[in-house]
């Protein structure tokens, strides 16, 4: 097995299960020291311990700004270093849009969309001082499907990518490149048992490949991302689903 992460820290958001477990999964494989950040900090325990090497847990709701400080301090004490930042913790409501109120509106965007935010901010921080960074925005095919009942998760990851490619300007100097991937449907746990269980079979007739996908099929695109040899690629959006919108 190659090791391109050896000696690299990669902070991966919602790693506690589903596409950002694959994510750690693959950069731990290949040497990484990942960070584990989840709300559910026993799932992330267990992730970590998983993982193994030098990969660790740590609570975190990234749409709190002083957890995501905190997040922050901690793994600067513990590793001195935050090369790679995948952004995949995110809540995917299923509701029709006019039964969506403010409240449940704000909800969705603080942890989609300011979440991303605030983590990128605390993050590119520490890139900058070393002059190396990856961030990974995980976005949704959604945003280019308009996909129904999903209004406010929608809107939340159109800003997501907005968000990377003006990222992606402001930090290019540095020597971060900042990139999304848009995931079609995916069997996770999130998906699994959920509302959006009933929508594999008609995503699978959309898709040029008739099948589910899986995290397995997500995680590679964002580990391209997250390598040195992605460094040309910047302010990017990754289409990675099975060809059902065909961006
Ligand atoms: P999931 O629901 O299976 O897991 C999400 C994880 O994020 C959970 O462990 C949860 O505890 C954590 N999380 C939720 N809110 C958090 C918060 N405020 N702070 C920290 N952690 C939090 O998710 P998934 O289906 O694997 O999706 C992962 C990413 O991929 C999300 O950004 C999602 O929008 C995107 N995506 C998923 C699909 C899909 O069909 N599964 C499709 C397109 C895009
Ligand atoms: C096609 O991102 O991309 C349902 C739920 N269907 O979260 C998603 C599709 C969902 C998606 C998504």
């Amino acid at each position: 097995m190659e090791r391109r992460f050896a000696g690299r820290t990669a902070i991966v958001t919602g790693a506690a299960q589903g596409i950002g477990r694959a994510i750690a999964g693959e950069l731990a494989a290949e040497g990484a020291t990942v960070v584990v950040a989840d709300l559910n900090e026993t799932r992330a325990e267990a992730v970590a311990k998983e993982l193994g090497g030098s990969s660790f847990a740590a609570a975190v709701d990234v749409a709190d700004e002083g957890a995501v400080a905190e997040l922050h301090r901690h793994v600067m004490e513990r590793t001195g270093r935050i090369d790679i930042l995948v952004n995949n913790a995110a809540i995917q409501p299923f509701t029709p849009w006019d039964d969506v109120d403010f409240a449940e509106w704000r909800r969705i965007m603080r942890v989609d969309l300011d979440g991303v935010y605030l983590m990128c901010r605390k993050s590119s921080d520490e890139m900058r001082r070393s002059g190396y960074g990856r961030i990974i925005n995980i976005a949704s095919n959604t945003f280019l499907a308009g996909t129904p009942n999903m209004a406010p998760y929608v809107a939340a990851k159109g800003g997501v990518v907005g968000f990377t490619r003006a990222l992606s300007t402001e930090l290019g100097p540095y020597g971060i490149t900042v990139n999304a991937v848009s995931p079609g449907l995916t069997a996770s746990e999130g998906v699994l048992g959920g509302p959006h269980e009933d929508s594999f079979e008609f995503t699978k007739s959309l898709q040029s490949l008739k099948r589910r996908a899986v995290p397995a099929d997500i995680a590679p695109a964002v580990v391209f991302l997250a390598s040195e040899e992605a460094g040309w690629v910047t302010g990017s959006l990754l289409n990675v689903d099975g060809g059902h919108v065909r961006h």
